[in-house]
């Protein structure tokens, strides 16, 4: 058995002698262009030319959460695409959230602010019954994180394309749900796949319909948030703050005006990382699983664009 690697991030160097090490008895090779055909793809954003010069391997993986990147390009028909199910993600994707949940429902950026200035002021405490936090995407990450939330007892919202049940979270479905759902949210969070139905989707009238004095967490993809109408949101006072990991482009550009906004605080797409140890583990146990003639979890549905 052959496997290619590739990632536009990932380093090579490291990552093809792990899968080897997992798999010894196959090929493991880093893809460069002219490879001989492989059965096995594990790819991070790859070059359409890889995908042209590789026509016919078993399924592709992708060591990410996220498969827009892959879905933009021209794949072969018919090979099963399978992203990362979880691989350690969901828990760092709680975490994250919830730190910026409760970094914004305790007000501790403007703590931090007043104790820099030397200033010993307590804020007036908020009702947590009242401080509704809404997932956007309620998929494995998704849920996780709702589940984390619901730790912290914030009543907790979900929306999602088809209708979901998650015991103890509100869930909202569909375009026509959309607009009830955001009435309850004081923190919207996107954890949404990029699709062309949902990008754009955090818009001026969509943060009109949260309630004044909200937030917004995005951890799923820049291309979910209409800039301007989230500067414009803040900047007219209905947003209270926001905390953004992604970005339409990254790195984000030195003149964005997301950089030195005073209410937006800024990570490097680093909210989930991806383990490489737990990834190889299950790309592996995968490709054991598909060469038995099994179905495998994280599937692909093309149509569906997650
Ligand atoms: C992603 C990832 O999809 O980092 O954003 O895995």
């Amino acid at each position: 058995m052959r496997i290619l690697y590739f990632s536009a991030d990932q380093d090579a160097s490291v990552w093809v002698p792990a899968l080897q090490a997992a798999w010894p008895h196959a090929a493991v090779a880093a893809w460069e262009p002219g490879a001989a055909p492989a059965d096995y793809l594990v790819v991070w954003k790859p070059p359409q030319q890889l995908f042209d010069e590789q026509p016919n391997p078993r399924a592709i993986f992708n060591t990410g959460a996220g498969v827009d990147a892959l879905l933009r390009l021209r794949l072969p028909s018919g090979v099963p695409v399978i992203r990362l199910d979880d691989a350690g993600m969901g828990v760092q994707m709680a975490e994250y959230v919830c730190q910026a949940v409760i970094r914004h429902y305790r007000e501790l950026d403007a703590t931090e602010a007043d104790m820099r200035q030397g200033r010993w002021a307590y804020r007036a405490v908020r009702e947590r019954a009242a401080f509704g936090v809404g997932v956007m995407g309620l998929g494995v990450l998704g849920e996780r994180v709702a589940r984390a939330l619901q730790a912290f007892e914030f009543p907790v919202r979900g929306w999602s394309r088809t209708p979901k049940s998650i015991a103890g979270v509100q869930c909202f479905a569909g375009a026509e749900q959309l607009a009830a759902f955001a009435a309850g949210c004081r923190v919207l969070v996107c954890l949404l796949p990029l699709t062309a139905q949902t990008e754009n989707i955090i818009n001026a009238d969509l943060l009109a319909q949260l309630p004044a004095d909200s937030y917004v967490v995005n951890v799923a993809r820049g291309a979910h948030v209409v800039d301007a109408d989230l500067l414009a949101a803040l900047d007219q006072g209905h947003l209270a703050a926001a905390t953004l990991d992604v970005f339409r482009t990254e790195p984000l550009p030195a003149d964005h005006p997301f950089w030195s906004h005073p209410r937006i605080t800024l990570t490097p797409h680093t909210s989930a990382r991806t383990l490489r140890d737990e990834s190889i583990a299950q790309i592996v146990r995968k490709i054991a699983a598909l060469e038995r003639g099994e179905t495998v979890a994280g599937r692909v549905n093309a149509g569906r664009g997650y």
